[in-house]
């Protein structure tokens, strides 16, 4: 792998001699690395390396692409931001292919934390904060400028379709099995495809949005609460408000984590779901429609749901899409997420009043 992964950055301009690597075990689909260079005075500099799943992403310089519209446009909207910086290889390009045609970028490291389930609000908020001003500073980006990467990524109806198909053909004959978690994510399909019909409707505005708001994609200041920079622009798409706030709940917000064997404690903390709330809104208040506003707590429902099928289709598939680290991994994960979804629906309401509150507060 060291001389692989030597050559990989090589090929890219940065300074100093390949000095060392380690893997980062993050994400559940591209391969994630940090490798760290000697200067020529003798320092040492770190860099992200990243070997993209082209399982998953069929047309990853069309990804890159996006980033590079993405991140140039940013730059000039927010100068005082930090932005995500891809390096250029000596043909000026942000990506290179190695000789199995596997697809290579790389970005500066920065030194900084990370969190999947804060105990301290203040990081909740402030992730709340980054991805609404993420999406305030991308508000008159021209949408047609992006490439689809993942067709109907989050079309919560498609996804389901695709799942029922997929249990009708039962390819690995695990789906008696798995009975009570088809039962119920069924019984809920409706009302979580409330949002995606309001959109072709045309009662929901269509933004650019993130598409993957787990809090572990925000780097925070080095053991503290300040948030840095927004990462992984792999999925910023036309998409829904509700479901970049949606899915910052699902993750940052759940009592356990998303894929927690006691998946039965998995439920809304509503400390961090207020924070996170406060957060977002305090950014967004000011544009939200009021069918959006509406909406904002179901879209935590819809895309909590549609985790579930996601996870649980991937599980019928024989688990080809997100990486595992053991058979029934997605299974777990799909549990986990139906029982989330459960206390979602038991708080709604409450959920919906402290949206309210806080557009009130924040629309004065
Ligand atoms: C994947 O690899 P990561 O953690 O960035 C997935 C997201 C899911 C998430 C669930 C391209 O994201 O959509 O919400 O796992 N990314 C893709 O943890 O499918
Ligand atoms: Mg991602």
């Amino acid at each position: 792998m060291k001389q692989a992964l030597k050559n990989v950055c090589d090929s890219f301009r940065i300074k100093g001699t390949f000095f060392d690597y380690e893997e980062l075990k993050v994400g559940n689909i591209n391969k994630t690395y940090r490798v760290t260079y000697r200067q020529d005075d003798g320092s040492l500099k770190s860099y992200i390396v990243q070997k993209i799943n082209t399982n998953v992403f069929k047309d990853p310089v069309a990804v890159m692409e996006n980033i590079d519209r993405i991140t140039e446009y940013m730059r000039d909207e927010a100068p005082e931001k930090r932005v995500l910086h891809f390096h250029h290889t000596r043909d000026r390009k942000t990506y290179i292919f190695d000789e199995d045609g596997g697809f290579w970028r790389l970005f500066s490291y920065f030194n900084s934390s990370t969190y999947n389930l804060p105990e301290n609000p203040e990081i909740v908020k402030n992730a709340g904060k980054a991805f609404g001003e993420f999406q305030m500073i991308l508000g008159d980006f021209d949408a047609s400028l992006l490439h689809e990467t993942i067709p109907d990524f989050h079309n919560t109806r498609k996804r389901f379709e695709k799942m029922e198909a997929d249990i009708k053909a039962d390819p690995c004959g695990l789906v008696r099995d798995v009975r009570e978690e088809i039962d119920y994510i069924l019984s809920v399909k409706d009302k979580a495809c409330t949002l995606v019909d309001m959109l072709a409707k045309g009662e929901l505005p269509l933004r650019v949005t993130h598409n993957d708001t787990k809090i572990n994609n925000v780097l925070f200041e080095k053991g503290g609460t300040k948030a840095l920079v927004v990462i992984d622009l792999d999925t910023v798409m036309p998409g829904l408000m509700a479901y970049d706030f949606g899915d910052a709940i699902r993750f940052a917000a759940n009592k356990v984590d998303e894929d927690s064997p006691e998946y039965e404690k998995a439920g809304v903390d509503m400390e961090m779901y207020r924070a996170f709330a406060k957060g977002f809104l305090k950014r967004t208040a000011k544009v939200l429609t009021e069918n959006e506003i509406r909406t904002l707590a179901l879209g935590c429902f819809a895309i909590t749901v549609e985790q579930a099928v996601r996870f649980l289709d991937d599980y019928i598939m024989g688990s080809t899409y997100f990486k595992i680290n053991y058979p029934e991994h997605n299974l777990v994960r799909t549990r986990c997420q139906a029982a989330l979804a459960r206390d979602m629906e038991k708080k709604l309401s409450e959920m919906e009043e402290i949206v309210r509150h806080y557009i009130v507060k924040y629309t004065k």
